[in-house]
Order: C-alpha cells, then sequence, then structure tokens
C-alpha cells in the first residue's frame, strides 16, 4: 500500500476513534467545544471568487455552525487550516473540485479507504452533513490565536498551596492510584489500585485526553482537547481539581518537568491550535510563557503555520522537554534551566527527525528518545546526551503509534524497545544497545504478527517485574479483534495468549493498558458508547486470568488510564 493510502488509513483510524467517542461527545450544535470567532468570520459574505459558486454560499450562523462541527469532528485529522496531517488536505481547491454531492457522500457514507460514516452512524444529521459537504468549499475561517493575557484570564487557583494538605491521606497507597479518562463525560476517576476503591470523580471537563503525573506523584496534570489543563492534588482524601486554566483552544499533551531541582516546578502544554508551547508554574498552573510552534519543515523548507504540538517528554538527566512539532519533523529540546518565573531564557534546540512526529517514549537506560514518524513508518531515535539524531528506524510496519512504547530486556538480543502499529499487525522489536548490543542498535529485531487480518493497534505496555508484553487493537474493524489483547512472551517474543473482553462487555473496545505499581496487574479499558457501562478489566500477570472488573454507572467510556508510580517514573 503507499503511503498516501496510509496516510488516509491513518486519519480514518484516528477519526474512528474519535467516531467513537465523538459519538457520545456533545453535539457541536448543542454544547460542544467551540473555537471561538476569530479573524474576519465574514469573510464568506464578501463578493470575492469563492461566492461565484453559488451553491456552497452559507450565512453567518450556517458557517459558525460549520465551524463548530468541523472542530469537533474534523480537525484533529484533518488539521484546523485543513492542510492535512495525518488526514489528507481538504482545502476549498481540492474539495470544490469533488463538488457538493460527491462530499455528501463520502460524508455520510465514509470511504472503504477509511473516512469515518458521520451520516451513516447518525453521528452527523442528514442536514449537518448537507451543511458540512457546503463548510469545506469554503474557505477554512481564520482560527484565533490566543496570547498570554487571554490565558491568564481563564485562570483558577481554587486552592492555594498553603490550603493544601501536607500529608499524604492516611492509610492509603497513593502512589497505587489511577487516573482513568472517562472521556466523553469530561471526568476523570481516581481509582485506588491496592483495593480497587473508587476514591473520587472529578471533574476536568470536555473529552480530556490524558493525564500526567508530577515528578513527585502528588498532582495529576489533565490535559483536555479544548485545551483546558487541569491540577488534581492527590493528597486530598478526595482528590480534587485545586487549580486549571484553559491554555489553548486544542491540545493533546501536558508534562512536568523531572530533572532534580527542578521537581513539580513547572508544566508545558502543547497545542494543536494555536500551535504552541504553553509553560505555567508547576505547583499552581499560573501560565508564565508561550512560544509558538511555527516553524519551517524539513523536506523543502517550507513555512507550516500549522505545526502542532504532539507529544511532549520530561528528560531524567537533564533540564528539558523533548517535544514533537508534528508537521515540521523536528524534535524540539526545551531547556527551561534559566526560565525562572517565566521571563528567563528559553533554549530551544532544534534536531530535524522525521515526518509527521507523534508519540514516543523512553528505552530502559532513558538516554534515547524514541518517537514515531508515523506518515514515514519510521522510529526518529533521538540520543538525549549529545542531543543529536542517531537513526531513523524502519519499522517494517504501518503507521507505527507506541504510546510510550515498551522496553524488554531480551537474553539473546540485549535491551529492546517495541511498538505497534495502526496501519499493520506487526510489532516491532528494536535493539536500544549501541554499547552493549552494537549489531542490534536502531534496527528491527523481532517483528511479530499478530493473528488475524489488519492492524489497528494503538498502544503496548510492560513493566520490568513482567515477562509479557500487552498490545491492543482497538481500531480494528474486526469487532472480535478489537475487542482482544494479544499477550506477547518477553523471552520467545512469541504470541502467548489472545485474552478476549468479558461476554458483557464484547462490542466494546479494549484500549490502552497500565499495570499497577508492583508490576503484577494490568488494567484494560473496556471503551463503549455514552450510553453504556464500561469497565476496566483487571488481568493477573502471572496467571493472564481476570482478576477484577471495576465497572458501575459511572464507568462511561473509560480510556486511558494513568497508574501514579509508573506515570512519574516513566515506567514502561
Ligand atoms: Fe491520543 C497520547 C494525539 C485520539 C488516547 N494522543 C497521545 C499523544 C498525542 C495524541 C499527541 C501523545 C501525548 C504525549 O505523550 O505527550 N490522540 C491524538 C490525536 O491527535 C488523535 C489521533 C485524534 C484526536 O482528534 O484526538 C487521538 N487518543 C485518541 C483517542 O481517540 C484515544 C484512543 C482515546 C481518548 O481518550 O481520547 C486516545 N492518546 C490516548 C492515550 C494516550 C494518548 C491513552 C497516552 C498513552 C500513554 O500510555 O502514554
Amino acid at each position: 500500500m503507499n503511503l498516501r493510502k496510509y496516510l488516509i488509513v491513518l486519519a480514518i483510524g484516528m477519526a474512528a476513534a474519535t467516531t467513537l467517542a465523538v459519538g457520545c461527545a456533545p453535539a457541536a450544535n448543542s454544547g460542544g467545544n467551540a473555537v471561538a470567532s476569530g479573524g474576519n468570520s465574514d469573510k464568506h459574505d464578501d463578493d470575492d471568487d469563492d461566492h461565484k459558486h453559488d451553491g456552497i454560499k452559507l450565512s453567518h450562523e450556517e458557517m459558525e455552525k460549520g465551524k463548530n462541527i468541523f472542530f469537533n469532528r474534523c480537525a484533529g485529522c484533518h488539521g484546523v487550516l485543513r492542510k492535512g496531517a495525518t488526514g489528507p488536505n481538504i482545502e476549498p481547491e481540492s474539495t470544490r473540485k469533488k463538488g457538493t454531492a460527491y462530499l455528501e457522500a463520502m460524508i455520510t457514507n465514509g470511504s472503504p479507504a477509511g473516512m469515518p460514516e458521520w451520516g451513516k452512524s447518525g453521528i452527523l444529521s442528514p442536514d449537518e452533513v448537507k451543511l458540512m459537504a457546503r463548510y469545506v468549499q469554503n474557505d477554512p475561517p481564520p482560527p484565533p490565536e490566543r496570547s498570554l493575557k487571554e490565558i491568564k484570564e481563564s485562570y483558577k487557583l481554587y486552592v492555594p498551596v498553603d490550603k493544601r494538605p501536607t500529608a499524604p491521606p492516611a492509610g492509603r497507597n497513593w502512589q497505587n492510584y489511577f487516573g482513568v479518562v472517562l472521556r466523553d463525560v469530561g471526568k476523570v476517576a481516581i481509582i485506588d489500585g491496592d483495593t480497587y476503591e473508587l476514591v473520587n470523580i472529578v471533574n476536568s471537563g470536555f473529552a480530556v485526553h490524558i493525564l500526567r503525573s508530577s515528578a513527585s506523584g502528588r498532582y495529576f496534570y489533565s490535559i483536555g482537547r479544548d485545551g483546558k489543563v487541569g491540577m488534581i492534588d492527590l493528597w486530598m482524601d478526595k482528590p480534587d481539581i485545586v487549580a486549571e486554566v484553559k491554555a489553548l483552544n486544542e491540545a493533546r499533551s501536558v508534562e512536568t518537568t523531572k530533572f532534580e531541582g527542578y521537581l513539580d516546578k513547572y508544566v508545558i502544554v502543547g497545542g494543536y491550535w494555536p500551535p504552541m508551547l504553553v509553560i505555567m508554574k508547576g505547583d499552581t498552573l499560573e501560565p508564565i510563557r508561550v512560544v509558538s510552534t511555527s516553524s519551517y519543515e524539513i523536506d523543502n523548507g517550507e513555512f507550516v503555520r500549522e505545526a502542532r504540538v504532539a507529544a511532549i517528554v520530561a528528560d531524567h538527566h537533564s533540564p528539558t522537554w523533548m517535544v514533537n512539532i508534528k508537521e515540521t519533523g523536528q524534535v524540539w529540546s526545551v531547556d527551561y534551566s534559566q526560565l525562572g518565573d517565566g521571563n528567563g531564557p528559553l533554549g530551544i534546540r532544534m534536531i530535524a527527525a522525521e515526518r509527521y512526529l507523534h508519540d514516543g517514549g523512553w528505552d530502559s537506560s532513558r538516554r534515547y528518545l524514541l518517537m514515531a514518524a508515523n506518515a514515514r513508518h519510521k522510529i526518529s531515535v533521538i540520543d538525549t546526551k549529545t542531543q543529536k539524531l542517531v537513526a531513523n528506524v524502519e519499522t517494517k510496519g504501518q503507521v507505527p503509534h507506541p504510546g510510550r512504547g515498551a522496553n524488554v530486556n531480551h537474553a539473546q538480543h540485549g535491551p529492546l524497545w517495541a511498538t505497534g502499529h495502526i496501519g499493520s499487525n506487526h510489532i516491532s522489536f528494536i535493539g536500544t544497545d549501541p554499547e552493549g548490543h552494537a549489531s542490534n542498535a536502531w534496527k528491527v529485531v523481532k517483528l511479530v504478527e499478530l493473528p488475524g487480518i489488519g492492524g489497528g493497534n494503538l498502544f503496548i505496555k510492560t513493566h520490568p517485574n513482567s515477562r509479557h508484553v500487552y498490545c491492543d487493537r482497538a481500531l480494528n474493524p474486526d469487532k472480535e479483534l478489537a475487542d482482544s489483547i494479544y499477550v506477547i512472551d518477553a523471552d520467545t517474543l512469541e504470541v502467548k495468549k489472545t485474552l478476549l473482553l468479558p461476554e458483557e462487555f464484547r462490542g466494546h473496545k479494549a484500549v490502552h493498558m497500565e499495570y499497577n505499581k508492583q508490576g503484577t496487574e494490568v488494567w484494560v479499558a473496556a471503551w463503549g458508547r455514552k450510553d453504556q457501562k464500561g469497565a476496566i478489566i483487571v488481568y493477573d500477570d502471572k496467571t493472564l486470568e481476570i482478576k477484577k472488573i471495576i465497572t458501575g454507572d459511572w464507568m462511561v467510556t473509560p480510556t486511558g488510564k494513568f497508574n501514579v508510580f509508573n506515570t512519574m517514573n516513566d515506567i514502561y
């Protein structure tokens, strides 16, 4: 399959993930997240070239509605400016050639190559489909910028530092708490990993995407697709939000500082829109610095306004964050050591890697960072000691999507890091020890094929105390495959067992794995629709049997889950 087709497949995959959630997300016209108006929103009324095409002319109200639907359903894959990234370019120049009837059919039925069936699935009404077919033939309204002043105006400190608990909650192994994203209800469940008890449900806001622990583990930082950052204090008897700020209009990543002397000092979030970094104080979330990421892509040096921020990973060995700038193909190493209260110098080293960078994580030594350049089916390896790219590894699969990846110490091959793929059923194990196992370094030393046809893998996970590697397949169109978790034996590097979701949760999707602190259990989400009860299925890592099913009326659309100890220490 050629690159373009795989990009489309990725777009579909991603959009499919969104679709499921989107099915439950607030409808754009009923309180969904909206991009605030910005720039010349009446441009469509101008008597210019665009409006020779009378059939696509939209009223101000229609344009506003289209803008909100586009933001909620389409922008994640196609980009706010519609130039394409994980999804194809759908600027008016290309959509007008296709015409309204074609676009309506495409939005209604999807395509075999991957566009989700927005109309057929009932997520968009027939009128909304008609509207969107015309909307995408109009010029994209200029999306709003966001200044530090505006960010500061949105900042709320609910509980100042001196009003917070001074000691961890008595009788609780709080570092074994799990934060579970309840995606479509905008909540985070805090669950005690020792007792499986629900400690509290925290309102984190629209479509919360991920959580990251502060370096001390005391706080969870949440980031929503709407760019809202929340700070949850786990030392409270009932952990709750102590501060929040709307840093961006659209975002996916958040990270803390992990270098000695800077523990919990700063928080950074990355913008999909505006494309920028926002830095806040780690104990209060007070915003202190903004940096645009718009820059030049590494292939031809073309300017990319929508240069989105994907994964951000804190370095444990130096005062830096490693930041993926998706469309440019650069990994930025951002030195915060001189930042002070926000006005000090911020050192940015731009490392040319590959396009389009998405997610990734550390090798077991935490010297090398492995980041997926999913459009090129490669893993870019950065040596954080020399601050240089050391390799772009061909993964031998299609569209790598590692999450943070999985580290295995193998008797014969030495230290390995693994990624799964959205576009094919491969798990690639890559050698990561150039000193001890030079002949394996930055090569796929083992390619495992998951049983059944097609990819759809999103996440992969292991733990130093486990001899298993777990892989999901949530985006596979086959329901049974999407309900399955595959267990790879870390010694033989072969699939040892397939774990199917329990009967009552079939037809949900099995997504994202996380170990408990001890590395003896694996938690998997049964991700259903908003009107279904979801669950966390807890597997015993030794026996691979179900140990516990955590469910309840409150367990709605669980997806990512983050164990405090493993997240603060980057254990995977
Ligand atoms: Fe994610 C991580 C972007 C859809 C669950 N997701 C990430 C990261 C990025 C990203 C850039 C890495 C953050 C980091 O490490 O700093 N995700 C996107 C998208 O752009 C995309 C494809 C489409 C969208 O419009 O949002 C998308 N993601 C999803 C989902 O639909 C998932 C499956 C369910 C959900 O709750 O949203 C989902 N993404 C996750 C999870 C992680 C993640 C659980 C963290 C993995 C980990 O183990 O660290």
